[in-house]
């Protein structure tokens, strides 16, 4: 991972456990280092591609002129929570704050406080199919661009499944479909953006619901949670149904659960599964 560090970020501040450092305030410095990927402003050479050091700085100014708190730990990790909040593509934080004034009775140069802080690791399964085009090659290539986003870390990837269309124009092609799993620091509808994004990139138009397709990609579960809103519902609604999804999950992943249910009992039942190819 790429760093970015600001060193020496100095802020009159209240922090302390006396009555006269809440009263009188003192020099507070702060040094972090942000563990990102820079690798698309490289190629950009535009700011809005990566994460802006002054507005970061600034961001930990008002930290520090923020509480007061009695003790710089708890000013160290706010300064960590607000860096991972305001910038989701920040994977790691390393935060010191120095407190060189504090009330310590013998000669001293400095004291500090260090933090390394993440951002929080969710699980999510998405479910890939195509039966449009070079239906191998392209999921192939959807795989390795999901495992390239810099928020998101491959874990598992099923064995490819050919499936029989369901639902939709009666003609279709066979599909060929795929589940993953990943870890990933972004929230479910930034998830869902970059799957529309890969969608794009192999020129899937949305003409026809349930159509043929050069490539959909479905997100099925994300953690525990449950979402139901314009843009997504989750966990998926036809999950529990569709052999073609929980075919390959479940041999990717034999102990997989879904709404309480064994993904691989769900498999079993599910109409379509007879029809199903494991390649
Ligand atoms: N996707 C659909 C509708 N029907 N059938 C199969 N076999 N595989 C799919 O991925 C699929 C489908 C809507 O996205
Ligand atoms: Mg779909
Ligand atoms: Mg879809």
């Amino acid at each position: 991972m790429d760093r970015i560090s600001i060193h020496g970020i100095t802020a009159t501040g209240f922090h302390g456990v006396f009555d006269h450092e809440k009263r009188d305030g003192q020099p507070f410095t702060v040094d972090v280092v942000l563990h990102t990927d820079i690798t698309r402003a490289a190629y950009s050479d535009n700011v809005a591609d990566t994460v802006d050091y002054g507005a970061v700085s600034e961001l930990v100014v008002a930290q520090i002129q923020d509480g007061p708190w009695d003790l710089i730990e708890k000013l160290a990790s706010r300064i960590a929570e607000a860096i991972l909040a305001s910038y989701p593509s920040v994977a790691t934080v390393d935060v010191t704050v120095h407190k060189p004034q504090a009330p310590i009775p013998v000669p001293f140069d400095d004291v500090t406080i260090g933090i390394t802080r993440s951002q929080r690791q969710h699980r999510a399964v998405i479910a890939l199919g195509s039966n449009l085009g070079d239906s191998g090659q392209i999921l192939a290539t959807a795989v390795s661009e999901i495992a390239e986003a810099p928020e998101v870390e491959l874990l598992r990837t099923s064995p490819v499944a050919r499936t029989k269309p369901v639902g939709g124009p009666a003609d279709q092609p066979d599909f060929l479909n795929q589940v993953l799993e990943v870890h990933t620091t972004l929230d479910p509808h930034a998830l869902l953006d970059l799957c529309q994004r890969i969608e794009n990139n192999h020129h899937r138009t949305r003409e026809v619901r349930w159509g043929a397709r050069t490539l959909d990609l479905d997100l099925i579960t994300f953690g525990n949670r449950v979402i139901e809103d314009e843009r997504l519902s989750l966990p998926h609604p036809r999950a529990r149904t569709r052999g073609f999804v929980l075919a390959p999950w479940s041999w990717m992943d034999p102990d997989a659960v879904l709404d309480g249910q064994l993904v691989s009992r769900l498999a079993e039942e599910a109409a379509d599964t007879p029809d199903i190819t494991r390649l």
